[in-house]
């Protein structure tokens, strides 16, 4: 259709709902697109999953084209799409949206121009201004027919308002008039309200090369704890409901996050210098397939094959402790492990579901490494099916660090594939829990000789793999499913 058509339709939606509906900005499209993430394409940098994710000229469109030459022109997968595909036929990005890339382009309502320069900053539609061409109209996602280079968040074309093309449709947004943000149109569904203020497009930087790549977390405020009905819901044993409330509001200053779990790498780096005794013994599966505190497993030889890009694993609280010291000492800075409501605040990145990507369990395997039908085939359990995601993350133990999409602040790994430790003793609920993201201690009878740990890892079934689980450890515990993240003071 022609740029006026979708502007009709849009108009027409309005009179029909008494809403006010338009087509996006560029601005909101790419906030969305991205969805928290700063990589070329919501699931990452590379090419190599595209199939999964977008409908794109793949080798399904070279076949039908029967296109012999230039196979590096197309994606390398097949989406199984020549043309257009049905809306939600691939994974949604991480707030939900199918088809941001790929399928069709996209008219939004900017008027083209040839770069940002002088380009509204408060996410409204750039008009004639400036230099604009109102003649013609920008158009952002590539679509079915495009080569890898246009299927980006940041790629534009920019098309006459007086064509029409075959790989070219739209998406509507809806103005929220809420009182709270009059003065700026949002998006249908509320993803602002989800983002925390002052909240960037994350940069991940080290301190050293050896040091934990960082995120900055900003100040804000959040919901600690398990909403009602989610643990029934999940189904978690009845001995392990309570732990997760009251629910309470925490508020925290910022402060910078490991954007993934220690990795083997990095541990090495704090053995290796200070020739840390890491213990001669580690809780691995047996034989039998239950966990044994097994001799002669260790960080190194956790039983499984480990790259130096795995998290590190069979590190008990002190040794993280320790770790963290070392890292402090060796920059300059502060490091620690985070809080419990740190990490809870993170983990959740403005999601009250059980998880970040939702309440339920489909699209699991691209989130999390946990107990899916890969484990449950490596250990031989033909029983039990329904303890197990029903799909395959692809990794039966550990997976090397950030295999799985980044949650909205672009966190990896905060759910499944080691269980991170927090600097927090064991309280066996969260009565007189603190309400300012500190750590809380031996008061209100806290167990300090146990700390708790968060998140769940690769041998965990669903119910335990969620953003209010948490449970406690002895600190002098390694265990071939325990690692850890750290935290720096901003
Ligand atoms: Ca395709
Ligand atoms: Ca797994």
């Amino acid at each position: 259709m022609f740029w006026a058509d979708a502007v009709a339709y849009v108009e027409w939606l309005g009179k029909n709902t008494g809403k006010t509906y338009r087509l996006p900005s560029e601005a909101e499209w790419d906030y969305v697109a991205r969805a928290g993430t700063g990589a070329a394409r919501f699931w990452g940098d590379g090419r190599d999953d595209a199939c999964r994710y977008a409908n794109t000229g793949d080798q399904t469109l070279r076949a039908m084209l029967e296109v012999e030459a230039s196979p590096r022109r197309f994606f390398g997968c097949r989406d199984g799409h020549a043309y257009t595909s049905p809306v939600d036929s691939f994974t949604g990005n991480p707030w939900g949206f199918h088809d941001m890339l790929g399928n069709v382009r996209q008219w939004m309502r900017d008027c083209v121009h040839q770069t940002c320069q002088g380009a509204p900053d408060d996410g409204r539609w750039w008009d004639a201004k400036e230099g604009g061409d109102r003649d013609q109209r920008v158009a952002r996602g590539g679509s079915w027919s495009e080569l890898p280079a246009n299927v980006r968040a940041t790629a534009h074309s920019f098309e006459p308002v007086g064509l029409r093309f075959t790989d070219m449709g739209f998406r509507v947004v809806q103005v929220d008039w809420g009182p709270a943000m009059r003065a700026w149109p949002m998006m249908l569904v509320s993803v602002l309200l989800a983002w925390p203020a002052g909240a960037q497009q994350p940069v991940a930087q080290r301190d050293c090369p050896t040091c934990p790549e960082l995120l900055r977390v900003a100040a804000g405020s959040f919901v600690m704890g398990a909403p009602a009905g989610e643990e029934e819901r999940e189904g978690v044993p009845l001995q392990f409901r309570g732990r997760s409330v009251p629910r309470h509001p925490v508020t925290l200053g910022s402060f910078r996050m490991g954007r993934t779990p220690v990795t083997r790498d990095e541990l090495a780096a704090f053995v290796v210098a200070t020739k840390r005794d890491m213990g001669g013994s580690c809780l691995g599966l047996g034989a039998d397939g239950k966990f044994h505190d097994i001799p002669g497993r260790d960080w190194r030889n956790p039983g499984f094959a480990q790259t130096g890009g795995h998290p590190a694993v069979c590190v008990s609280w002190l040794d993280a402790v320790a770790y963290v010291g070392w890292l402090g000492s060796t920059t300059g800075k502060t490091y620690r492990l985070p809080s419990e409501a740190e990490w809870e605040y993170v983990a959740r990145a403005g999601t009250q579901t059980a998880r970040f990507w939702g309440d339920g369990r489909d699209g699991a395997c691209r989130y999390a490494n946990m107990s899916d039908q890969m484990l449950r085939t490596t250990l031989n359990f033909v029983n039990s099916f329904e303890q197990f995601l029903r799909c395959s993350d692809g990794h039966a133990y550990t997976s090397p660090v950030a295999s799985f999409a980044a949650n909205p602040w672009g966190f990896h790994d905060m759910l499944g594939n080691v269980w991170q430790w927090t600097a927090d003793c064991r309280h066996q609920t969260y009565e007189d829990a603190p309400a300012d993201g500190s750590a809380w201690g031996a008061s209100d009878g806290g167990t300090c000789d146990r700390r708790i740990r968060r998140g769940g890892a690769w041998d965990s079934y669903p119910w335990i793999v969620r953003s209010a689980d948490r449970g406690g450890e002895p600190v002098g515990s390694r265990s071939t499913k325990g690692g850890f993240r750290v935290v720096r003071a901003d």
